[in-house]
């Protein structure tokens, strides 16, 4: 199968990126054929840094490396460096309706956030993302729930097309893992971990010391509970760590509710840190060693890039004749 997904250079990778996405693409890259993109056109819609973006996306190919994707078996690429990903969202543009843009729930989130600066790149976000996928003619699209209407509007955008112009794209499918395709804020844990988020307490980065994940962990939220349980709606800031604890020891979240259970607070979150600073060691180490190599990740993207290029350069072809441009 054609598995495509993507991340954004917005800032430093968390845990909830990882356990949405890049954990089921390590699972996708040995048996089909996968294009993991590092989607920067999407970084731009808010306002952004153009002097450390060049870092931003070079840092995000690290992540994709050291988490363990394998170059030869998969297509590891910048999102700008193939331009037809532009040209079919213009293309799509003028089969999307604009009530669809405007009800996605991340466009209502951001423009509120960033209502100042709010610009026609936020709105269409997710023809660009629809554009992303269509072009590879992806079967599955593997992401965390806060994605998943996006993928649900490409596949409605694909429909459309292929109805007006022919058979003309795969209708893709969105993939969500079994846990963790939410992982909550650590400060507010109504709210999802996010990377664009100011306040750094709210998220662990892939990359954190054991300095930084043990005070982060200290200072989660809670509740005024005596006992650990797991009730996402009264509890959220507990069912969040139990969470997390469940997907580090792969083991079910009501073992690990059990295992809790007598346990307080403050040893449940020690034994919580402990768990994270071993699971993520190996990211820092091989982070350390990818930083030094500079010159090997750019020959990766270039060569992602040679490869994704082929697909996408007939796939517009085929979309640009069907659609009766000279
Ligand atoms: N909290 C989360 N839990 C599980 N999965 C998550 N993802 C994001 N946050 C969580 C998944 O990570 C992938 C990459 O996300 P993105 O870079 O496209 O941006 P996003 O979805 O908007 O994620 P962030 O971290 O909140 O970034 P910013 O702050 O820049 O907007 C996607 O598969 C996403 O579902």
């Amino acid at each position: 199968m054609r598995i495509f997904s993507g991340i954004q250079p917005t800032g430093s990778l968390h845990i909830g990126n990882y356990f949405g996405a890049i954990r089921q693409w390590l699972d996708f890259q040995h048996n089909n054929e996968c294009v993991f993109c590092v989607v920067d056109l999407h970084a731009i819609t808010v306002p952004y840094d153009a002097k450390n973006l060049p870092n931003l996306v070079q840092e995000k190919a690290i992540v994709y490396l050291a988490a363990g994707l394998d170059p030869e078996k998969v297509i590891i690429l910048v999102q700008s460096s193939i331009r037809e990903h532009t040209e079919l969202c213009w293309l799509l543009n003028t089969v999307t309706p604009l009530g669809e843009l405007y009800r996605m729930t991340q466009y209502k989130e951001k423009s509120t956030k960033h209502k100042k600066e709010e610009c026609a790149g936020l709105l269409n976000y997710p023809i660009l993302m629809a554009a992303d996928i269509l072009l590879y003619d992806t079967e599955i699209v593997p992401v965390g729930e806060d994605q998943k209407q996006h993928v649900e509007l490409a596949r409605d955008i694909a429909r459309r097309f292929n109805s007006k112009f022919g058979e003309t794209f795969v209708l893709p499918k969105v993939k969500l893992p079994k846990e963790g395709a939410r992982i909550m804020s650590l400060t507010e844990p109504t709210k999802k971990m996010s990377k664009s988020e100011a306040d750094k307490k709210s998220s662990i980065s892939l990359f954190d010391s054991p300095e930084e994940i043990r005070k982060k962990i200290k200072s989660a939220v809670t509740d005024t509970y005596k006992t650990i349980k797991y009730d996402k709606n009264k509890r959220p800031g507990v069912s969040n760590l139990l969470t997390i604890y469940a997907i580090l020891s792969d083991r079910s979240i009501k073992e690990v509710e059990k295992e809790m259970k007598e346990k307080s607070y403050k040893v449940f979150k020690e034994e919580l840190a402990e768990l994270l600073v071993e699971k993520l060691e190996p990211f820092r180490r091989k982070r350390e060693e990818l930083l030094s190599r500079e010159v090997y990740v750019r020959e990766i993207l270039k060569q992602g890039e040679n490869r994704a290029r082929i697909i996408a350069e007939a796939k517009i072809a085929e979309v640009r004749k069907k659609m009766g441009l000279y």
